[in-house]
């Protein structure tokens, strides 16, 4: 009789050693989006709408790809903004739509009021987080 639970352990172990199974990220979109920030291996393209950033509400597309020319999505995309010059934040926390891996929109950005703002940008591989801010200067 065929012994079988070692080979199964064996078989889940491996799966659990095993590299994460990463997606490749929209490497023709991030081309393609009028803002890019790039640090390293990491890139990201973003958008706004309204295009120019202005007191409100606007919402941002943004793609990122990490691991350079390989072309793979982050985990996770997270969007912030904040007055560094004022020591606030934008007092909400902006929702984020997935649009495929790598690519995402975040609604609910509020910048409140005129100034100099700072867009920061984390994308996550597992637990390494790679940060890029782009500022912005709102008009009164
Ligand atoms: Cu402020």
């Amino acid at each position: 009789m065929r012994h079988f639970l070692p080979g199964t352990l064996l078989c889940a172990s491996l799966i659990a050693a095993g590299p994460a199974l990463a997606d490749h990220c929209p490497s023709d979109t991030l081309s393609k989006l009028p803002e890019q920030l790039k640090d390293g291996g990491t890139a990201i393209a973003y958008q706004t709408n309204p295009a120019k950033i202005e007191v409100g509400k606007p919402s941002i597309e943004v793609v990122a790809c990490v691991d350079g020319d390989k072309h793979m999505a982050p985990s996770r995309i997270r969007v912030d903004a904040g007055m560094p010059m004022h020591g606030h934040g934008m007092n909400y926390t902006p929702s984020e739509r997935k649009i495929s891996p790598g690519h995402s929109s975040f609604d609910g950005m509020v910048f409140h009021m005129p100034g100099h703002w700072q867009i920061t940008f984390d994308v996550y591989e597992g637990d390494t987080r790679q940060r890029l801010t782009r500022k912005v200067s709102l008009k009164r």
